[in-house]
């Protein structure tokens, strides 16, 4: 059997909880759809067990990148309390050495991506832009080298500006980690919208785009905000917002079954970002 589960965010006692729910076997495969890590209070035995997890097949999110720029200095261990405990602990470059080397798209008979797709590439163009990403990063000499495509990344929100395999690897980077909403006029991603779907004058989530485009279901976490996306068969959106108080969700894709964890974590009352 398999199971795709939602964005983690440190919420170890919530994965316990749901792994118990869904009791896996050995030959079982659990897939993470991104961002184990960070907002919540328990990040590095998260971390740590889905390191040791050999069922684990993990792509990478936004916060997972995150802890990466900041072991190369890119951006401040301050950000956030976790990346502190996590960069100091004496097991810390063999789980950066393992993030580094995972996947920003995995494909079987479904595609899952953490953020998500854009319309102006097809399926194809996306398999090939993770894995040109997926060996860029696993190829760094040092992480401080995250730095170049981390800042260009800022800027780099339209495929029309790609002009070099730099910008080509940060818009890449945008929308397989950070991706939510899309100018519907020029297809440009809108980076600051983190809410739900409530009428953004231009703007359309990218799943918009996908849904009549694919025969193979996509599956994709990072956007707490809409509580999940559990109301269509190609289209499933699996962050239901635990590291928020709400819930962890497993959703197995050869049954269609969701399988829910309540929050059994502290939840984070932080602003949501
Ligand atoms: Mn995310």
């Amino acid at each position: 059997m398999r199971w795709i589960i939602g964005d983690v965010h440190g919420c170890f006692l919530s994965l316990q909880g749901l792994l118990n729910k869904i009791g896996p076997s050995s030959e079982d495969t659990i897939y993470f759809v991104g961002d184990l890590i960070n907002r919540g209070q328990r990040s590095v035995e998260t971390l740590d067990f889905i390191f040791n997890y050999k069922q684990a097949k993990v792509i990478l999110g936004n916060h997972d990148i995150a802890l990466l720029a900041s072991a190369g200095g890119v951006i401040s261990p301050d950000q956030s309390p976790c990346f502190k405990d996590i960069l100091s602990h004496a097991k810390a470059d063999q789980w950066l050495e393992w993030l580094k080397s995972q996947l920003f798209l995995f494909q079987s008979d479904f595609i899952m991506v953490h953020a998500g797709l854009h319309p102006s590439w097809t399926i194809d163009e996306h398999l090939k832009a993770a894995k040109s990403l997926h060996e860029w990063l696993k190829g760094l000499n040092s992480l401080k080298d995250i730095e170049g495509i981390w800042k260009r990344s800022q800027s780099q929100l339209h495929p029309n500006n790609i002009n070099c395999h730099e910008d080509y690897l940060a818009f890449a980077l945008n929308v397989f980690t950070r991706l939510r909403m899309i100018d519907r006029d020029n297809y440009q991603i809108a980076l600051d919208i983190k809410t739900g779907l409530q009428d953004h004058l231009k703007l359309e989530p990218w799943f918009k785009y996908f849904e009549d485009k694919t025969c193979m279901p996509i599956i994709f976490g990072h956007w707490a905000a809409l509580g999940g996306k559990l109301d269509n068969r190609r289209i499933i959106g699996l962050d239901t917002g635990c590291v928020w108080g709400k819930k962890l969700t497993a959703y197995n894709p050869d049954t269609y079954q969701f399988t829910h964890q309540d929050c059994l974590d502290e939840p984070n009352d932080w602003q949501a970002q």
